[in-house]
C-alpha cells in the first residue's frame, strides 16, 4: 500500500492539502480506489482530531469526483453544476487514470458520507461512509 500511495503522490496535480498547525500528530493515510464507478473500500474508520490523508486513485477511463460532508453539503452538490473541484480539501476532482490526495481532520465523531456527484454516479452506487470515532 505504501509504494502504491507514493506513486499516487507523484501523480498529484496540485490538489489542496491542509496540514494541521503546530505539533504534527501522526497523519493517517488511507487509499480509496475508484474502479468501475465504485469506491473501494466503501466504509472506513478514522479517529477524530487526527489529520487523515486520502489518496484517491481513479483507475477508470472517465473522470470522477470525491466529495465528503454532511447531508446538507451533499444536497447542495446533488443540484450543483460545478464541473470541477480543486480549491477545497473536501471537494476533489480526479480525472480519468489519475490520482489525487487531500488531507482532512474531522473534529466531531459520527458518520460522514463521500459521494461522486457526477450525473447518475451516486445512483449507480458511487458512495461510501467514513466513521469518525
Ligand atoms: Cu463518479
Amino acid at each position: 500500500m505504501f509504494q502504491r500511495a507514493s506513486a499516487a503522490v507523484a501523480l498529484l496535480l496540485g490538489a489542496a492539502v491542509v496540514a494541521g498547525c503546530g505539533a504534527s500528530p501522526s497523519v493517517q493515510q488511507v487509499e480509496i480506489l475508484i474502479h468501475y464507478s465504485h469506491f473501494s473500500p466503501t466504509e472506513l474508520t478514522v479517529p477524530r482530531g487526527v489529520p487523515v490523508t486520502f489518496v484517491l486513485v481513479n483507475e477508470d477511463p472517465i473522470d470522477h469526483e470525491w466529495l465528503i460532508g454532511d447531508a446538507a453539503f451533499h444536497e447542495r452538490h446533488r443540484t450543483g453544476t460545478e464541473p470541477a473541484h480543486g480549491d477545497r480539501p473536501d471537494e476533489v476532482s480526479i480525472p480519468a487514470f489519475t490520482s489525487a490526495q487531500t488531507t482532512l481532520t474531522f473534529d466531531e465523531p459520527g458518520d460522514v458520507v463521500f459521494i461522486c456527484h457526477f450525473p447518475n454516479h451516486e445512483a449507480y452506487g458511487m458512495a461510501g461512509v467514513l466513521h469518525v470515532t
